[in-house]
């Protein structure tokens, strides 16, 4: 049973913002090993790492990348297993250049594209994703979405005590 998360890195620059998928899906019980590879600057390694990556019990992988931002596609092109792209937001044109690099993918090859720095929503996605065979992690996602649910309804209640 794959079970491994990867959380790929194009940059260290892109550490901070993906900080929370990794604290994520430690939280969730997840095995997570996170790297540093770049589709451009190290395409080799991009290469050799999801071409290997099912054999290394990975179930799926976490992408981020920011401006041309191919790494998602690119690791999906040497795997089966299920690619979660991460765009980074870009000081010139805000990740709308990292969404569209990732997002518009040729047949053949998806990526499932979470939004602009969604960190955790990637980290949620992956959770799901290798759930499908773990009912433990199945139980921890729905006490998760229970958790939440009874947050807003606490916020929901303390609107409703509020004088406009
Ligand atoms: C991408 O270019 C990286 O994923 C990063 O988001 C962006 C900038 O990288 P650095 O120049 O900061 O290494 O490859």
């Amino acid at each position: 049973m794959n079970q491994k998360a990867a959380v790929i890195l194009g940059s260290d620059s892109d550490l901070d913002t993906m900080r929370p998928c990794i604290r994520r899906l430690k939280e969730f019980g997840i095995p997570v090993e996170a790297r540093i590879i770049s589709a451009h600057r190290t395409p080799a390694a991009a290469e050799a790492f999801a071409s290997s990556a099912r054999a290394e019990g990975f179930g799926v992988i976490i992408a981020a990348a920011g401006k041309a931002a191919h790494l998602a596609g690119v690791l999906a092109a040497y795997t089966t297993l299920p690619v979660i792209g991460v765009p980074m937001k870009t000081s010139m044109m805000g990740g709308l250049d990292s969404l569209l690099s990732m997002v518009q993918m040729p047949k053949g090859i998806p990526v499932a594209c979470v939004a602009v720095d969604g960190a955790d929503n990637a980290a949620i996605l992956a959770a799901q994703m290798l759930a499908l065979s773990n009912p433990v992690l199945t139980d921890k996602l729905e006490a998760f979405k229970a958790d939440m649910a009874a947050e807003v309804a606490g916020k929901d209640k303390k609107l409703q005590t509020e004088e406009f």
